[in-house]
């Protein structure tokens, strides 16, 4: 095979030699004992970035979402997520397996709810009810293809929690996307949020690990609630050293893979087959309906493999992610390659 251009996600990044150095150097200590300074850096230096009083490392944004709905819920309770949130669809249920909440999902444009839906939808408890507890909010937005949800419609969802006593965790996962596309600094998004999770693991290229971050008391707590769920770790400084340079070395960059994944988004959909409007391309995400009388989504994204293309399935159709381990000669490669697939099958 030649050439390879892997768009499946910014999950793929690998550690820059950098990284790899300071994690070699890496002071360590036991974690769960309270002995790694360089975790404890990485935590401190978490909290600071988003104006919150406290950080906990994470091996996974899965396992601070999880952490975060438990630590504000109670069993019974209900929690409103954004219908095509990653929270709700792609974490394996845990609201319901762990925190044993009731997802009351809710529609949304582009990822930002309507506030008025979701005072509606907010639940006293009763006999019959479940009492709603906290709102969830995803920014960018994974499934809305990395949009940005606008600050001031976050805003306003705050000001319905303050009126009615919720709490909000934001899954940041893709914090610094929004903020290097939008130009909000991280920490007027993260003011609208009880709790926030955000990831180095993606376009910010650390190995593993996510940042959960929140009130003193809330973060003491989910630190139980992580070593419950099997995620104490030990001498996880040499890991924790890559993510502080994700947090200061590579957020500045995130602006080529916007710039990456316009391009390919304006290419893209010139092809009658491709439903996709690259106006509505944010970020680094880029989904798009894929509609052609003899071959389908699957088909199609065999032959983009065997061009060595590689992309994801999503319910709307297919998912290419821009990242540092892609750049402008893997667009052209994408584009060239739709271009024979979509010829040859004509
Ligand atoms: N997203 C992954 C896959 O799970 C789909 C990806 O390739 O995009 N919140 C959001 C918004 C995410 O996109 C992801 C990962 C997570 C949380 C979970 O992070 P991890 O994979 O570290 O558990």
């Amino acid at each position: 095979m030649s050439k390879i251009s892997d768009f499946r996600s910014d999950t793929i990044t690998k550690p820059t030699p950098e990284m790899r150095q300071a994690m070699a150097e890496a002071v360590v200590g036991d974690d769960v004992l309270g002995d790694d300074p360089t975790v404890q850096e990485l935590e401190r230096l978490a909290a600071k970035t988003m104006g919150k009083e406290a950080g906990l490392y994470v091996p996974t944004g899965t396992m601070g979402n999880a952490i975060a709905v438990k630590g504000w819920t109670q069993e019974l309770d209900e929690v409103i997520v954004e219908a095509r949130s990653h929270i709700y669809n792609m974490e394996s249920t845990h609201m319901t397996f762990i925190a044993r909440v009731n997802p009351r999902p809710l529609p949304s444009f582009r990822g930002a709810m309507d506030p008025e839906e979701v005072k509606r939808n907010i639940k006293e408890a009763s006999v019959h009810h479940p009492r709603t507890s906290l709102i969830c909010v995803e920014n960018t937005h994974n499934n809305w293809s990395g949009a940005i949800v606008p600050l001031e419609n976050l805003q306003n969802i705050r000001g319905l929690a303050d009126q009615r006593g919720l709490k909000i965790h934001f899954d940041g996962a893709r914090i610094f996307n929004a903020s290097v596309a939008s130009g909000v600094p991280v920490m007027e998004y993260a003011a609208v949020a009880d709790s926030l999770m955000f990831c180095l693991s993606k376009g910010l290229s650390a190995p593993i690990g996510s940042m959960l971050v929140g009130p003193q008391s809330f973060i003491d707590h989910g630190r139980r609630l992580r070593k419950a769920l099997g995620g104490g770790m030990r001498q996880v400084g040499v890991l924790a050293a890559a993510g502080l340079l994700a947090m200061t070395k590579m957020v500045d960059r995130l602006a080529d893979d916007h710039v990456r994944a316009k391009r390919l988004a304006r290419a893209l959909s010139e092809f009658p087959e491709i439903d996709l409007d690259p106006e509505l391309v944010d970020t680094d995400i880029v989904i798009f309906g894929f509609h052609h009388p003899r071959l389908s989504v699957t088909d199609f994204l065999a032959r983009l493999k065997e061009k060595g293309i590689l992309a994801l399935p999503v319910p709307q159709g297919i998912r290419f992610v821009t990242s540092k381990e892609v750049d402008d000669s893997d667009v052209d490669h994408a584009i060239q390659s739709f271009q024979q697939i979509l010829s040859e099958a004509s």
